[in-house]
């Protein structure tokens, strides 16, 4: 189908400019000044025509942490990929990158077929994996070259979550050196674990039971140190270094210090670190904060980490912002832990709402329009290897675009949203602006508050290296 997107803004991670998309089957045919001669005859062969006037146009979002189907915490977490990516369309999300489970003991390489298994045909918009190793040892090593030429570049690695996912120093060393050899991307999940084991089991001594000491149980300087050790860690192997979810503003200082060295170092964070906080929500009454539990975790506002992460984001400290989208219901799974916290499956869903909840960053002058685009979609596929086939809006890349109106608003609820959960963590929030028109790969598939998507669209992208890598 042949498309022209007329008389919209086009933001890039560059700018704005005034400039009308041609859409080929399935990537962009070109980028047209308005007024231009070829138009006319564009406009008359065009299948389709959308007017964009007023609309911002950009490119579908990348969102690179993801967990659909993810079994965690003795349960699954709630979205398949046909509805956690059904509601990432609905958001203007247009690729995902989930990540694919390992357990230490288990064959690592068993993981890739049970990821395709539960995505492929079931995925409304293009995938990739990154690949979790657990207490590395030489078989996950091995591994690592081999899930490389399948295009899975990525590997996350465990500072937290001792005798589950943990790797411990000497482990994460090895894999770093690999990566290092191989061009792999580390990414890690910087927390003490074992000094949060401690820290759990004297709160649940004390009767602290409440799912608020999940958050003191996991104070900042665990995910400091552990930042600190990981940046280190990074250093001796040579190896660059993505660090996920960063919630605590001392952490992401010390990354930044890095960063002012010189040393090839990342950082993520995801909306919920940036709108909610451990007084309000996390020690909510009664167990209405279980809907918050999530590691890293939600920290205190009186302590001013959510205005700093803003701040990061903007001098690009902080390099992107992923979702972390990992749902559990209320009903049934967050209940596990109604006696004790630590029982409380971690993770938030969020997969609908990263840029209309990043874009309100832009209204509320946080953030530029451009480094909206930059976060959301640009560095994004940069960082996971897509660029420019996504993650920007050019000649030849695919068609994921979106058409975005500045002037709409978006009420986020658990009655409006398209994720399968029984509660929004942002119930009532109304943020500006709202995804009108959504292309995935040329298709259309949200269309004026109509999805048009289908399960068999997305298809899964053998990634290529970091470009970030040196
Ligand atoms: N943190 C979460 O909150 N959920 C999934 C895994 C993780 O690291
Ligand atoms: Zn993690
Ligand atoms: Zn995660």
């Amino acid at each position: 189908m042949t498309i022209l997107i007329r008389g919209g803004t086009v933001v890039s991670a560059a700018g704005a400019s005034p400039m009308d998309v041609v859409i080929d089957g399935e990537k962009v045919a070109a980028l047209v000044a308005p007024g231009s001669e070829v138009l006319g005859s564009l406009a008359e062969s065009a299948e389709r025509v959308i007017d964009a006037t007023g609309r911002y146009v950009v490119p579908g979002g990348v969102d690179g942490h993801t967990h659909m189907e993810m079994p965690f915490g003795g349960t699954t977490a709630s979205d398949t990929f046909e509805t956690g990516s059904r509601a990432a369309a609905w958001g203007g999300t247009t690729t995902i990158v989930d990540f694919i489970v390992h357990r230490s003991g288990e064959p690592v390489l068993d993981g890739i077929a049970a990821w395709h298994d539960k995505a492929d045909g079931n995925c409304a918009i293009d995938f990739g994996f990154h690949q979790i190793l657990s207490g590395v040892d030489d078989d996950a090593l091995k591994a690592m070259d081999e899930l490389m030429r399948e295009g899975v570049t990525s590997f996350k690695l465990f500072m937290g979550y001792p005798g589950v996912f943990f790797s411990d120093d000497g482990q994460i060393l090895r894999t770093m050196q690999a990566a290092a050899d191989s061009g792999a991307l580390v990414m890690m999940h910087a927390e003490n674990g074992i000094a949060i084991d401690v820290l759990v089991a004297q709160a649940l001594a004390r009767g602290q039971r409440a799912p608020g000491y999940h958050g003191t149980t996991r104070p900042w300087e665990t995910e400091e140190e552990a930042t600190h050790r990981a940046i280190m860690l990074a250093r001796i192997a040579g190896a660059p270094l993505y660090i996920v979810h960063m919630s605590a503003k001392q952490a992401v200082a010390t990354l930044a210090r890095a960063r002012d060295e010189g040393l090839n170092v990342f950082g993520e964070t995801c909306p919920q670190y940036l709108y909610l906080s451990l007084e309000e929500h996390l020690f909510a009454p009664g167990f209405e904060g279980a809907k918050y539990v999530c590691s890293t975790p939600l920290r205190s506002r009186a302590e001013g980490h959510q205005d700093e992460l803003w701040n990061y984001l903007r001098t690009n400290d902080l390099s992107v912002v992923s979702t972390d989208h990992c749902p559990f219901c209320m009903k049934e799974q967050k209940e596990l832990g109604v006696d004790d916290f630590s029982r409380i499956p971690n993770g938030i869903g969020g997969v609908e709402h990263r840029m209309d909840l990043i874009y309100q960053g832009v209204v509320d002058g946080r953030i530029s329009l451009a480094r909206w685009v930059e976060l959301c979609a640009t560095t994004p596929a940069r960082m996971f290897g897509l660029y420019p086939q996504k993650g920007a809006i050019l000649a030849g890349a695919d068609a994921d675009v979106v058409v975005y109106d500045p002037a709409g608003t978006t009420t986020i609820g658990v009655d409006t949203h398209h994720m399968r959960l029984d509660y929004s963590a942002y119930e009532g929030t109304v943020v500006a602006g709202h995804v009108d028109t959504v292309i995935s790969r040329g298709r259309v598939v949200v269309d004026d508050g109509a999805y048009l998507g289908s399960k068999s669209h997305g298809r899964f992208l053998r990634r290529g290296l970091s470009q970030y890598l040196l």
